[in-house]
């Protein structure tokens, strides 16, 4: 075996965000980049020797080069066997599931999500850890420090694993077996949902779907459940063949960017329902006929009808939503007598509350839902606890909603991001809201009533640690809130959000245009962070 010992030094900047490390494809591609934050995960991780490893990625540009080197640098460090997705593609779900199922220490995903990719994009690497979640803080951070010491790396000199079959093969004492993990995760899906009721709702004639794959890594395991599998007629899933640079758009499922779907969904003859991804398919839009359901209110939703889709027919032991989610979640949960969780951003702080039993959905406003069965958000999980709750209730995506709001009353939504922002301006748009924290109680803004501001921090419940600086709330008397905070996701200069939430009991008022129902609150927002000032920029680059 001829082992390297390569030596290398620090790369200041490799701190994992939100979700792992995301950086602009021509920083991965510099020399020992990608190198040195690997060998920093290896010597974080502990003792994997002889042990599984899972590795895949989304398919974007470098996903492949990126492999190679991973698969020779495992096989350097003690590995026993990767088990990698066929063609380097596996979703950031059918990961968790197959770290899960085989017992992996953990597994390392290519991707950087809803970025776009290509050779001038963007590209990034999750590590996920044995529960098939995120790596908690804690190990990003220990990461991190050790990124910022090492000094060399171990590679192994191999010629390249064939990534085209499904195969066996050894890279030096190490087993690199080449999975197709479609098949694992519809084994998953199938114990979970009732695809007889949905394959007879799909193949009935009478309902239309169609399944937007964005040119990402869902399109095999779409083809697979909605075509082969359920019934629907073939050409349901579009754009289903996972593309470097997913066709040159955003692979980000709304409104904005799935514009191919909303077209459809919002168009003549328009389908019953519609559902888009994201790049590595954790994401998931969900929209109606001429309808859009927000991602909040589609966590309510569920976390409501859960008991009649199989998998959760006794009922959720808790449900958990991130901090700037909207608190329609929060509402179904009290009515089933259940607890509501209120996290950071991140999927990494639902883990411990999973592992724990204490929630068992859980969903970001940013698209992503999911639930105990693996550790990560599940795009595809979502459109099919839709489908089976549309397939008992045999009513439309609108009546649903409408009727959920009728009962619960209706959280109006939105976010505002301004992308691309100088990073010091930012910072200073936040520091200037945080000295007015103290300030803001009991103040009058417009026809609002502050009854809180703060910054908000988290103890988990599970293991006691803290989080801090997870973004700043304004919560008003008649349950408005609005939130700001910086992306940790973003690769050029900073990207703030700004979240938009009003409460809506009155059943005659439920049915107006999300930016017109919260106009008096982005007025609010605008002025008391003095957004045109700090970004430049008269109005948001994207509005979801
Ligand atoms: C964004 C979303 C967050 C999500 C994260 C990763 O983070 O807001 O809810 O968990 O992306 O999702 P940020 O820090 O940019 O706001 V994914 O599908 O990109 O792995
Ligand atoms: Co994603």
């Amino acid at each position: 075996m001829n082992i390297r010992n390569i030596s290398t030094s620090p790369f200041p900047d490799q701190k994992p965000g939100t979700s792992g490390l995301r950086k602009a494809v021509t920083v991965f591609q510099q020399p020992h980049y990608l190198e040195n934050f690997i060998q920093s995960i290896f010597d974080t991780i502990g003792d994997f020797q002889g042990q599984t490893l899972i590795l895949g990625g989304d398919g974007r540009y470098y996903n492949r080069q990126a492999i190679q080197i991973i698969l020779k640098m495992a096989a350097a460090n003690g590995v026993g066997r990767v088990k990698v997705g066929i063609g380097g593609i596996m979703s950031t779900p059918a990961t968790s599931c197959v770290i899960r199922k085989y017992n992996a220490f953990g597994g390392i995903i290519l991707s950087a999500s809803h970025n776009p990719g290509g050779p001038e994009g963007d590209f990034g690497v999750k590590y996920n850890t044995s529960n098939g979640g995120p790596a908690p803080e804690k190990v990003t951070a220990a990461i991190f420090e050790r990124s910022k010491l090492i000094d060399h790396y171990k590679i192994l000199e191999a010629p390249d694993v064939n990534l085209d079959t499904l195969s066996e093969s050894k890279l030096g004492d190490m087993v690199v077996e080449v999975i197709d993990s479609v098949q694992d995760y519809e084994k998953l899906m199938e114990s979970l949902f009732d695809f007889e009721r949905i394959r007879e709702l799909l193949s009935s004639g009478n309902f239309r779907m169609c399944m937007d794959s964005l040119h990402a890594v869902t399109g095999p395991y779409a083809h697979n459940l909605f075509e082969q599998r359920l019934g629907a007629p073939r050409g349901t899933v579009i754009n289903g063949t996972p593309l470097e640079d997913f066709g040159g758009g955003h692979p980000d499922p709304n409104l904005v960017y799935a514009h191919e779907l909303v077209k459809i969904l919002f168009g003549e003859a328009a389908p019953d329902f519609g559902a888009a991804s994201d790049g590595d398919g954790d994401r998931n839009m969900i929209l109606g006929r001429k309808f859009f359901v927000t991602p909040s209110d589609s966590l309510a939703v569920i976390t409501a009808n859960a008991t009649l889709v199989p998998g959760y027919q006794d009922g959720l032991a808790g449900v958990a939503r991130s901090m700037p989610t909207s608190q329609a979640a929060d509402r179904v949960a009290a009515d089933l007598g259940i607890d509501c969780y209120e996290t950071p951003t991140g999927w990494k702080f639902f883990g411990n509350l999973l592992d724990a039993n204490k929630a068992t959905v859980c969903g970001e406003e940013s698209f992503g839902t999911g639930s105990n069965h693996i550790r990560e958000k599940d795009g595809l999980w979502a459109v099919l606890f839709w489908l089976n709750i549309l397939a008992v209730k045999q009513k439309s995506v609108e009546q649903l909603l409408q009727e959920h709001w009728y009962k619960y009353g209706r959280n109006y939504y939105s976010r505002h991001d301004y992308e691309a922002i100088d990073s010091e301006r930012a910072n200073q748009l936040l520091a200037n809201l945080y000295t007015q924290i103290p300030t803001l109680k009991g103040k009058k803004l417009g026809n609002y009533e502050v009854e809180y501001s703060d910054d908000f921090s988290y103890t988990d419940p599970v293991d006691g640690s803290i989080s801090e600086n997870q973004g700043i709330r304004i919560g008003f008397t008649d349950g408005s809130r609005i939130v700001y905070r910086l992306s940790g996701t973003g690769t050029q200069g900073a990207t703030l959000r700004i979240y938009l939430e009003s409460y809506e009991p009155d059943t005659s008022k439920q049915n107006l245009e999300p930016q017109q129902n919260l106009a008096d609150l982005i007025t609010i927002a605008n002025e008391v962070a003095q957004v045109r000032t700090f970004t430049n920029m008269e109005k948001p680059t994207v509005i979801t």
